[in-house]
């Protein structure tokens, strides 16, 4: 396994070591094969969107947080893409907010599902669910291999969070009557639109936010409740699209490459 060294001055330096991180666990089997074009399709979309948490991003990690600490039986569901990149965060998020972690892949092998089960451990998780036999249930009318959930986690769920999901699964849980928490970069993928709440950002950015809110509200059901009243996905998601188009035609209008460096002083 070739590991490129990144030199720190690399104006994209963070960018090649996320997908550094990507490629090193696809080598140790935790990424799917499928996972390295998800990430690629994902960078296309964070380039769009200038690579940082935009405001529609945080609207929606405040209400993902509100939802997340409100719910009675919370789950986190983990993906080998997730797992490689914010296990810990993971970890810190289902202690704050009181939810399970469950395994659930597209691609999925008993061999895949351990490699993911073991990095959250010594990522500190006490208990991972939906490993093996443990994935008993099903989730109805579903065909891939992400239909097979834990009895005492996704099956039982009021709230599911599913960072970089496929939109079939999330049409059924909705359709299951849970909430849907999606973390992905594209606005106009299926899972994007159809999730109850959609956070449109790098799960490498959005994880931690989403920490930290939830630490910030958690003493505070009050404010979640309020939070969730005024929250509007489908507005909000029509802000990040906005924000894309704006920041797309500012950039062409200006005839020439922005850094993110200028582009902090043009706004
Ligand atoms: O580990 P497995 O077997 O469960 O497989 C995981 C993948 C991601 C391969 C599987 O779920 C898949 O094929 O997903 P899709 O349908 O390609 O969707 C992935 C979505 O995540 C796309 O809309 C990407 O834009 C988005 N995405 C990719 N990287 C990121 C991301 N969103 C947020 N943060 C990222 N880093």
């Amino acid at each position: 396994m070739t590991i490129i060294k990144i030199p720190p001055e690399h104006p994209r330096a963070e960018s090649l070591r996320i997908r550094e991180k990507l490629v090193e666990h696809y080598h140790k089997g935790v990424v799917a094969t499928a996972g390295l074009i998800a990430h690629g399709r994902g960078e296309a979309f964070d380039y769009m969107l200038g690579e940082k948490t935009t405001k529609p991003a945080l609207n929606a990690i405040k209400a993902a947080a509100a939802t997340l600490l409100t719910a009675e039986k919370p789950v986190i569901s983990v993906n080998g893409n997730t797992a490689a990149l914010v296990a810990e965060e993971i970890v810190r998020l289902a202690n704050v907010a009181k939810a399970k972690i469950e395994v659930n892949l597209f691609y999925r092998s008993l061999e895949r599902e351990l490699k993911i089960k073991e990095l959250l451990e010594k990522a500190g998780a006490d208990e991972v669910l939906g490993v093996g036999e443990d994935a008993s249930a099903k989730i109805p009318e579903l065909q891939s291999e992400r239909r097979r959930v834990d009895p005492r986690g996704i099956l039982v769920a009021d709230v599911v969070l599913v960072p970089l999901e496929d939109g079939d699964r999330t049409e059924a849980l909705v359709r299951m009557g849970k909430k849907v928490i999606a973390i992905d970069l594209n606005p106009l993928s299926r899972t994007a639109q159809k999730a109850t709440i959609t956070i449109v950002d790098n799960v490498v950015r959005a994880t931690p936010k989403l920490v930290e809110t939830a630490e910030k509200l958690k003493q505070d059901l009050k404010k979640c409740h309020e939070i969730l009243l005024n929250f509007d996905n489908k507005k909000n998601l029509a802000e990040s699209i906005t924000l894309i188009k704006e920041r797309l035609s500012r950039l062409a209008e200006k005839g020439e490459y922005l850094t993110l460096e200028d582009e902090k002083h043009e706004l």
